[in-house]
């Protein structure tokens, strides 16, 4: 089977990094998959991406060394199945607040005697390799949301879960949670605080410490803290922040 390079940077001890794509478009895939990136994520739970157009992204991808990943829409046996099928080699599941969410999760990854996933990976046989059955439960990467009160409760716990390789942290749904405004970079105390303590807590318990970021600043700031997956900023706000740049140098040449 085609090796996870996720698992291959983690085992150099490096950061992996990603884009977060939430436009609907194999083109833009395969136009972010030609950057540098370790990983594309599709963001099949707050993204506008359909499971064909998931599909034709992964495909999009499987033309550059840019790895498919996806945040699914939610814990859903089938639906995890299907994404798996089109070829995600690694999922993040959202909202995980229990060890029992994040077992049920996992189990959904793996096939029987680990787990409860069905079998016919089609394209992620295609992508993957011959090989794909026998080895699919251990490469394929599986990350739990942490976002909740609960989940964080729940860490250790969720973090002793078999199989699991680590958490990534939803800033926005976790300041949320502590009663404080949706951004990926908070300054509440409350929540700088919680978002330290997960990283420190899972990577002492020598897992993977993902979490979404603004941008890139953002991105190495983390890392420095001890992330060792980051978002480096999305599809929409990184054609945003160029658009707003280039039609501003315009306006203001006209303007002198
Ligand atoms: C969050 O910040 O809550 C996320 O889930 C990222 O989209
Ligand atoms: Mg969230």
């Amino acid at each position: 089977m085609r090796p996870n390079v996720m698992r291959e940077i983690w085992q150099r001890g490096e950061p992996v990094l990603s884009a977060w794509l939430s436009i609907p478009s194999p083109l833009l895939a395969e136009i972010l998959g030609q950057m540098d990136y370790d990983v594309a994520t599709l963001d099949l739970q707050h993204g506008m991406i359909s499971f064909e157009q998931t599909l034709h992204m992964f495909q999009a991808l499987s033309s550059t060394s840019t790895m498919p990943m996806a945040r699914l829409a939610g814990n859903d046996v089938t639906h995890i199945g299907r994404v798996l099928d089109a070829g995600a080699y690694s999922v993040i599941c959202p909202m995980i607040s229990s060890a029992a969410e994040a077992a049920a999760f996992v189990s959904a990854c793996r096939y029987h005697p680990l787990g409860t996933r069905s079998y016919a990976p089609v394209r992620g046989q295609l992508y993957g390799g011959a090989d794909y059955y026998p080895r699919a439960n251990e490469e394929i990467v599986k990350l739990a949301m942490i976002e909740t009160r609960a989940g964080v409760d729940a860490l250790d716990s969720i973090l002793a879960v078999e199989g699991l390789d680590g958490v990534f942290i939803g800033p926005n749904d976790l300041a949320v949670a502590y009663g404080k405004p949706p951004v990926s970079e908070s300054d509440e105390p409350e929540v700088t605080e919680a978002i330290a303590r997960i990283c420190a807590r899972t990577r002492a318990a020598g897992k993977v410490a993902g979490i979404l970021c603004s941008g890139p600043q953002a991105a190495l700031k983390r890392i420095s803290q001890g992330f060792n997956l980051v978002s480096t900023g999305g599809d929409i706000g990184l054609l945003s922040a160029a658009a707003r740049n280039s039609i501003a140098v315009v306006r203001d040449g006209l303007r002198k």
